[in-house]
């Protein structure tokens, strides 16, 4: 088939979206301005010891006074659509009660200022800023916060529904409730694993109430998705043992979250795997109808692949997962696991580059949930960037990165996959949560000095890609 034809060039379908995403507390800053309170982040990064270099987003790249020039960038790059996300306590401060109408004004302007450009904003409601006083509440292991969770996003479609189609509830829940409340590397830090299963669940529901209060005010052709970081979990071996360890990993990272969202169901072997931990009567009657609500889509947010085995739980193997240097494991009930480097180059992150994988995740997906469509909501590297004498940013690795995984996503779509678009990670340099500063995603280089914004050759490229609908070869930059 065409699809394994190296030689043919790649070329998407005309629709097909060319997208850039960011978050809220990765790139705004201005985080007292205009009725703004703290988030878990705020406090998070404020606390010795949790960020690299006690990192934190005070500043960022003060999009939020810088707005329209990101913009304007966006549409020197061609970008067709702006994956965004809403500061929750921008909007509601407390996490509770009436909206702040300053803080809705922002958005609505930078909406206003992308469909003046003719680029599709998509805005995620919650991208990991959980309020601070919801957090002193209890968080997302009590139940109460998906509710506060559904009146927030109503208030959010209520103010932007008239001009924002694309919308998604969660960015990527895995990280809010196990790296958030299991293994303590981002916001709030905690490592009790029992409550990091009821903050899944309790994400899962504020995902399906969420989502229903969208609908109930907004209009019908808009759409409601989720962004999940699905991992592709590979078995070191093919051994039952191996099989069994790849198929708890599965369960933790991917069917805690599509199985009750997608089918309406928990896995049967989640229940089982982690029976130590917790008797999931925090499920209530009724909790999986409500989360398992229609989706007009599915996004997917892919960086690696994950190799796994069966390991002694006695005997203490450091992890390899690439989930930080926490003593605490993000995977509840799972230290019969070991996790091993993949083989081949990895990005400054450490994340081994494996295309592949991203083909794997889409055919997966294509299988599990018939039908929907899928959209690639975060996808790229991190590099140790550099300016130039002559001034540019040239980052060929980034260039080859893209090239590998879109030509991937051309290969599921090629092979039957219904993928309507891609955003790369990201527009620009930003806060890269615990690894502050220091790591780089953008294909856009901030200078922190000035805040000053150059476009990488990887800008240049994927510019060109987006222009044209066809990936230029690597060496064309
Ligand atoms: C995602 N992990 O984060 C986020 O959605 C972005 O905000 C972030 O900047 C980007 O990917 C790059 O890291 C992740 O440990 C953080 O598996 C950690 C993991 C995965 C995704």
């Amino acid at each position: 088939p065409d699809s394994e034809n190296p030689a043919a060039a790649v070329t998407f379908p005309p629709a097909f979206l060319w997208g850039a995403a960011t978050s809220a507390y990765q790139i705004e800053g201005a985080v007292r301005e205009d009725g703004r309170t703290p988030s878990i982040w705020d406090t998070f990064s404020h606390t010795p010891g949790k960020t690299a270099g006690g990192d934190h987003g005070d500043i960022a790249v003060d999009h939020y006074h810088r707005y329209r020039e990101d913009v304007a960038l966006m549409a020197e790059l061609g970008l067709g659509a702006y994956r965004f996300s809403v500061s929750w306590s921008r909007v509601q401060p407390t996490g509770r009660g009436p909206a702040v109408q300053k803080g809705l004004d922002f958005y609505r302007r930078l909406v206003d200022e992308l469909l003046s450009k003719g680029i599709r904003p998509a805005v995620t409601l919650y991208h990991w800023d959980l309020p601070q006083e919801l957090e002193d509440a209890g968080g997302w292991p009590e139940r109460d916060t998906a509710y506060r969770f559904a009146e927030y996003a109503q208030i959010v479609g209520e103010a932007l529904g008239d001009r924002v189609e694309q919308w998604m509830t969660l960015n990527e829940p895995w990280c809010s409730a196990f790296l958030g409340y299991a293994s303590g590397v981002h916001a709030p830090g905690r490592t009790d694993p029992a409550a990091s299963l009821r903050a899944a669940h309790h994400l899962n529901l504020a995902h399906g109430l969420g989502a229903s209060a969208l609908r109930s005010v907004m209009p019908a052709r808009n759409t409601v998705a989720i962004s999940l970081n699905s991992s592709v979990v590979r078995p070191l071996s093919q051994s039952p043992a191996d099989l069994a360890a790849a198929r708890k990993i599965d369960d933790l990272a991917n069917g805690v979250f599509h199985g009750p969202i997608l089918h309406g169901a928990y896995p049967e072997s989640l229940y089982v795997a982690t029976a130590e931990l917790t008797d999931w009567n925090h499920v209530l009657d009724g909790d999986l109808t409500l989360i398992n609500q229609p989706l007009d889509a599915l996004g997917l947010n892919y960086y690696t692949p994950s190799l796994v085995s069966a390991a002694d739980p006695a005997a203490k193997e450091p992890r390899a997962d690439g989930h930080g240097s926490s003593d605490h494991s993000p995977w509840p009930a799972a230290d019969d696991v070991a996790f091993h480097q993949t083989p081949g180059d990895r990005t400054e992150m450490g994340w081994t580059i494996d295309p592949t994988g991203l083909h794997e995740l889409i055919m997966r997906y294509t299988r599990e949930a018939p039908g929907l469509p899928l959209y690639i909501t975060e996808n790229g590297a991190a590099y140790d960037d550099k300016v130039d004498s002559d001034g540019r940013v040239h980052d060929p690795e980034r260039v080859a990165y893209l090239h590998g995984h879109l030509s991937a996503v051309r290969r599921a779509i090629a092979d039957g996959a219904d993928v309507r678009g891609y955003f790369l990670w990201s527009l620009m340099d930003n806060f890269e949560w615990s690894y502050g500063y220091g790591k780089r995603f953008g294909a856009v280089y901030v200078d922190y000095a000035t805040l000053e914004r150059t476009p990488k050759s990887s800008a240049h490229w994927y510019a060109r890609a987006a222009r044209t609908g066809t990936l230029p070869e690597v060496e064309a930059v």
